[in-house]
């Protein structure tokens, strides 16, 4: 008795809150818009890292602003009926019931195609910018997935310069700040994820197919990599460490592992 009592007490205010609900709810409409148009929080992916967070951090907020606006939206059309149509005394037990009315069909049809196709417009036009090939990477490293660990390649500084990473001994990958690498992304063995979260990155590793990717790296630090494609008993363990170094780092790590693995 005391939730339903409880229960009522809410209902109550609510009714009673209409005027003050409608002031409410569109000074949270204006405050979510106007903090949206000014300046929106990067939402768990940092700033500037590299040249990918450049072009997706936008995408990321957009569809963040999207979802927001969705939900709001859907929230009202939850509560409006629970608010606003409740019983009246002495009214019918169940409201004027209205099936097939295709006008409504047609627009909630409509819209959700809307959504996704101006998501998906977006979404293409990023993905063809970071995909995109170009001729002018200053570098090339190799990123080959095995189970259950990485093995990173450095061609430039001969074929002997390979670091091979253990479940029991995460890998390094060295990358210079501030220059274009090219990745060349292969497998081993079954389909592998190069994932680096701060960066905004992740390709597949798969066998018999070989990916490319380039981005630059922007700030010198250390950041997690790991694998996220279930690949298997350790794939928890297939993790590995960015580590972005001054360019002049980079010649003498390239050199100190040219005989093979620092
Ligand atoms: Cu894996």
């Amino acid at each position: 008795m005391r939730y339903k009592s409880a229960f009522h007490y809410i209902l109550t205010l609510m009714l009673h809150a209409k005027k003050r609900g409608f002031i409410g709810l569109s000074l949270l409409l204006s405050t979510l818009f106007l903090s949206g148009c000014s300046k929106v929080s990067e939402l768990g992916f940092p700033k500037g890292v590299s040249s990918v967070n450049d072009q997706s951090l936008s995408l990321w907020q957009g569809a963040w602003i999207a979802a927001g606006v969705v939900g709001v939206f859907t929230l009202i059309l939850i509560l409006w009926p629970a608010v606003f149509h409740r019983p009246k005394v002495g009214g019918p037990e169940f409201p004027k019931q209205t099936q097939y009315h295709i006008p409504i069909e047609i627009i909630y049809t409509i819209i959700p195609f809307l959504i996704v196709a101006v998501m998906f417009y977006f979404t293409a036009k990023k993905e063809t910018i970071i995909s995109q090939k170009t001729t002018v990477a200053a570098h090339e490293i190799s990123v080959t997935g095995i189970q259950w660990s990485w093995q990173f390649a450095y061609p430039e500084a001969g074929a002997n310069a390979v670091v091979t990473g253990t479940p029991a001994q995460p890998p390094t990958l060295v990358v210079p700040v501030g220059e274009l690498v090219r990745y060349t992304l292969k497998s081993n063995d079954v389909v592998h994820g190069f994932w680096i979260p701060a960066f905004m990155i992740q390709m597949q590793n798969l066998p018999g197919v070989t990916n490319h990717l380039e981005f630059t790296a922007n700030k010198v630090g250390e950041f997690r990599g790991r694998c996220n494609i279930l690949c298997g008993r350790s794939h928890s363990q297939m993790l590995f460490t960015l580590k972005v170094v001054t360019p002049a780092e980079y010649k003498i790590y390239l050199e100190s592992i040219k005989g093979g693995q620092a």
